[in-house]
């Protein structure tokens, strides 16, 4: 390294701060976990969790995230604001501290500060470092005071523009993304963010988060009131519930354990764990101890109210899950994760906290309301009985399956190549496309699969049933993989598995089930990275000679603009399904690996359609159609 020789510019500090900032832009993956899309939507979520943690703090209850056309994005909260007084050792404002030095968060303002996140906590000057530009503007007693960065650096210090209304203070973040880091085709997914921050105002009591998307003029805000009360009862709103929310709050040793419980009519479990706002998809010893403290209180209730005989035997937890409803989150000022990417919590005090709180509440709610205990005890009577018999059906189905995975389904249009790591299978929703599918692919590696209409529009569909239906036979005979217990990814017949369904209702419908089932039964297929999502065009756009494919709304105006025409002159095609687009225009969108696009399909994004599918199954019709209505017109919602 060659040595500075400017005697005003940089002292050993200011050294350090670039040195910082170079390794994060030299070695991205090691702050934000890479440079694709996932990594793009961490350095929103880095720059919310600290307005998060004012929120937590109890002096912020507005939260606005807005997507900016140009892909900047906005981050404000009516938080107190960024210190900017003068930071005693670096003798430049703390703002600017908190900018560009490595892991600052934790380091000033309380050992308390920054609870929220965790997981990568990587604090803001990282997300400085890798954007293009950055700015900020803080609203602290009485001043607004404004600094910009670019690629981390200040462009000059921090300086005060105005003044503040009455009595306002907060936080304002603006920042676009380094193009140079992040490349290929990258945008925010307003889904994507959408399920982050309903999640997070969720286990946020209080707090308001409003997420507005200017690219197509949209917006959302979160709001709730009963914080995970709420939660509980919106997953519930299909379902029918034994019992009203059972909520309990409480503190230990600086450790706050919240948990919401409901059992309802149902059979699947739908119980999600937060560390921190963060849902720990892999779960940890939150959920450990709230498990525990279920089983146990409805044992000892069970049986100290006769309910269970001397001769029978105890509940095992699968028992006591059927038809469960709960949220536990808890906030931990130092929580320890088992690794970068599974997300579960291990600090081994947390399930005594956890276990302790739920067993105090729950056990005196069961004491306290005994109709609603007999109901549960109920329930976790047929669900035990139900189980064993359930169990020798399901084992039967599966090894049956794999028998049947010996003769390939007469509907496959398979393909002559016989290496799996060079053949594709594309799964096609309905005849028509079916037909397009079959005829434009290259049949030498494209395997074509049509699956009829709603696959498996079973209400309160069981596992058994599921495996039991002909288009999902079908599907597990073409992939020769097996499934459940009996998956094997040496039986693949295909390195690349492309679900390819319409852009419309039905089709979300249809990829969240087919996401659903490839998510309970071939999660290999899954981590392996084997299964991908089709991206068909949104739009054929003809304008005299000149044919091109719009795949988003953006994409659409784009291409117009290209043209140079105004748009009444072009001949604009919308697509609504894969069957009205003709072969050729099909492999060419769609299926010719030369042009096209595949999302390949993430543990995480099945584990959310997962979620997604537990919301539309109930045992009620008509809400269930009420979620797929009001969602009607923002299909991506589905796509998840
Ligand atoms: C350190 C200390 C204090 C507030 C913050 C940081 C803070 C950080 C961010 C980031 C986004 N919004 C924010 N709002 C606040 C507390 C300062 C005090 O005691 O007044």
């Amino acid at each position: 390294m060659t040595k500075s020789v400017n005697p005003v510019s940089y002292d050993a500090k200011d050294i350090q701060v670039l040195e910082g900032l170079e390794a994060v832009r030299r070695r991205p993956g090691m702050y934000v976990g890479g440079t694709d899309i996932k990594a793009l939507h961490h350095l929103v979520y880095e720059v919310v969790d600290n307005s998060i943690d004012e929120a937590l703090a109890g002096v912020c209850d507005q939260i606005s995230v807005i997507i900016h056309p140009d892909r900047s994005v906005t981050v404000e909260d009516n938080g107190r604001g960024i210190p900017v007084d003068i930071h005693p050792q670096r003798g430049v404002p703390a703002l600017e501290v908190v900018m560009t030095t490595l892991h600052a968060g934790g380091k000033f303002g309380g050992g308390s500060y920054k609870v929220s996140g965790g997981l990568h906590g990587v604090g803001l000057s990282a997300v400085n470092a890798l954007s293009e530009w950055f700015e900020v503007e803080v609203m602290r007693e009485g001043k607004i005071h404004f600094q910009r960065y670019e690629r981390g650096r200040p462009m000059a210090p921090v300086k005060v523009i105005g003044k503040t209304p009455d009595g306002a203070s907060g936080t304002r973040q603006t920042f676009k993304y380094d193009e140079t880091i992040f490349s290929g085709e990258l945008d925010y997914r307003f889904d994507t963010l959408v399920q982050r921050f309903r999640e997070m105002a969720f286990v946020t009591r209080g707090v308001r988060i409003r997420l507005v998307d200017e690219r197509d003029d949209h917006e959302m805000t979160f709001y709730f009131e009963g914080g995970i009360t709420s939660f509980v009862r919106y997953l519930n709103r299909n379902r029918e519930a034994l019992h009203p929310v059972v909520h309990v709050e409480r503190e230990i040793d600086g450790v706050t354990i919240d948990a919401a419980v409901q059992y309802t009519d149902a059979y699947a479990e739908s119980v999600y764990a937060f560390a921190n706002t963060i849902n720990t998809i892999d779960g940890g010893t939150h959920l450990t101890g709230l498990r525990m403290a279920l089983t146990r209180t409805i044992n000892d209730y069970a049986r100290r109210s006769g309910l269970l005989k001397d001769n029978d035997a105890n509940f095992t937890g699968e028992d006591t899950r059927e038809g469960l409803t709960a949220i536990i989150s808890v906030k931990h000022p130092d929580p320890q994760f088992e690794s970068q990417t599974k997300v579960k919590l291990m600090n081994p005090e947390v399930q005594t906290y956890t276990q302790q709180v739920v067993n105090d509440a729950f056990g005196t709610f069961l004491e306290e309301n005994p109709t609603a205990a007999k109901a549960i005890v109920q329930k976790c009577l047929t669900s035990a009985r139900a189980r064993d018999a359930a169990r020798k059906a399901r084992d039967l189905v599966i090894r049956k399956s794999a028998l049947e995975s010996l003769t390939l389904p007469g509907k496959l249009a398979d393909c002559s190549e016989r290496d799996p790591s060079k053949s594709e299978l594309f799964i096609v929703e309905g005849e028509s496309a079916g037909g397009s599918a079959k005829q434009g692919r290259d049949r030498h590696f494209q395997a074509i699969l049509p699956l009829r209409g709603k696959i498996l529009n079973t209400e309160r569909a069981r596992l058994d049933k599921i495996l039991a239906n002909n288009e999902v036979k079908a599907l597990i005979s073409a992939l020769g993989t097996g499934i459940g217990e009996l998956f094997s990814l040496e039986g693949l017949r295909y390195g690349r598995v492309v679900i390819m369904t319409d852009a419309d209702v039905d089709g979300s419908h249809i990829r969240t089930l087919l996401l659903t089932f490839f998510f309970r039964y071939m999660q290999p297929l899954i981590e392996n990275g084997h299964l991908y999502i089709a991206q068909p065009p949104l739009y054929r756009i003809q304008y005299r000679q000149q044919v091109r494919f719009a795949y988003t709304e953006a994409e659409r105006e784009l291409i117009i603009k290209e043209l140079g025409v105004s748009g009444d002159r072009v001949n604009l095609q919308r697509y609504k399904g894969l069957g009205e687009m003709n072969p050729e225009q099909l492999w060419d969108t769609t299926m010719d690996p030369a042009n096209r696009t595949l999302l390949q399909v993430s543990i995480e994004d099945a584990a959310a359609a997962d979620r997604t599918f537990d919301m539309l199954m109930g045992s009620q019709v008509s809400p269930r159609r009420r979620f797929i209505q009001t969602h009607a017109k923002d299909v991506r919602n589905l796509d998840v």
